[in-house]
């Protein structure tokens, strides 16, 4: 049965690959992120390619309220959104507490605690109204241990954490069902974004192992929606085989 899913940060990486793949299972995509020229792009690639309907909302989740005037702005159809993919998120710096950017903090804070609050408030009580729905927010390994000079980033990861467990508590007589996907590293503009557009600094990263990719992300997502009605995975930490957790990686030297 084709779904409505609505993806934060679509325009890129795990959101972007997630988009793909629900469109290509015949889904309906709600793809939303703030480089409007990307989400026209990709919805007239999916729309031409698995003949599926996408719309695009151009907002900033951090924006309370853009967010609440693009979820009013759909079409009653569209507001029966399935699946809230709550992805938007990002790291800005990594630099030890003592001499972190107020700016970089803020915009960690903003983006992904308080913008994935946001998003939430409009459409949990859609959900609410026909008594289902599934959330599936993105955590990271940053929100299970914190790394040197991780500190804001991580923090802001164990309040999705945080989050996740409060709303799965919230939303249990509901119908809803809430999903953490904690990955470790994964190669997307992640990187690029944390350093500021330093593309040396971002590739290192990946070096002297196999990270994830986005797609490898997305397809843990989409698996997580096709479980039977009665099932709910709570939370999923998930790394490459090179990695155990946020510290201990095992990298070839090179
Ligand atoms: P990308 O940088 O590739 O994608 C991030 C997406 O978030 C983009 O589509 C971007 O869209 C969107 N976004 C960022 N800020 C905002 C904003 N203010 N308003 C709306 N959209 C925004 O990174 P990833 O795909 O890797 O990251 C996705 C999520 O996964 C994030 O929450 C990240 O913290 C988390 N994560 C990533 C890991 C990794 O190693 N890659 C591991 C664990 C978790 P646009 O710029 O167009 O607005
Ligand atoms: C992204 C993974 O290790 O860069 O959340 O924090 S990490």
């Amino acid at each position: 049965m084709s779904k409505i899913i609505l993806i934060t940060g679509a325009t890129s990486g795990f959101g972007e690959a997630t988009a793909r793949l629900f469109a290509k299972n015949g889904h309906s995509v709600i793809i939303t992120g703030r480089r409007a020229d990307r989400l026209e792009k990709l919805k007239a690639e999916l729309e031409s390619t698995y003949k599926v309907n996408i719309l695009a909302l151009n907002f900033d989740v951090r924006k309370q309220a853009d967010v609440q005037k693009a979820v009013a702005s759909l079409p009653a159809a569209w507001q029966q959104i399935d699946v809230l993919v709550n992805n938007a998120g990002l790291a800005s710096g990594l630099d030890p507490i003592q001499s972190g950017s107020l700016e970089d903090w803020e915009k960690m804070i903003d983006t992904n605690v308080k913008g994935l609050l946001y998003v939430s408030k409009e459409i949990i009580p859609l959900m609410i109204k026909r008594n289902q729905g599934h959330i599936i927010n993105l955590g990271s390994t940053a929100g299970k241990e914190v790394y040197a000079n991780g500190n804001v980033y991580c923090a802001s990861k164990y309040a999705v954490d945080a989050l996740t467990k409060g709303m799965r508590i919230d939303l249990l007589k509901h119908g809803i069902k809430v999903t953490q996907i904690a990955p470790g590293a994964a190669n997307t503009e992640f990187a690029t974004v944390r350093f500021h557009g330093d593309k040396e600094k971002a590739n290192a990263v990946y070096k002297g192992y196999q990270p994830m990719t986005a797609d490898d992300i997305a397809g843990l997502i989409y698996y997580s929606t096709t479980l039977p009605p009665h099932l709910c995975i709570n939370d999923l930490v998930v790394t490459s085989l090179a990695q155990a957790n946020s510290i201990y990686f095992h990298k070839t030297e090179n």
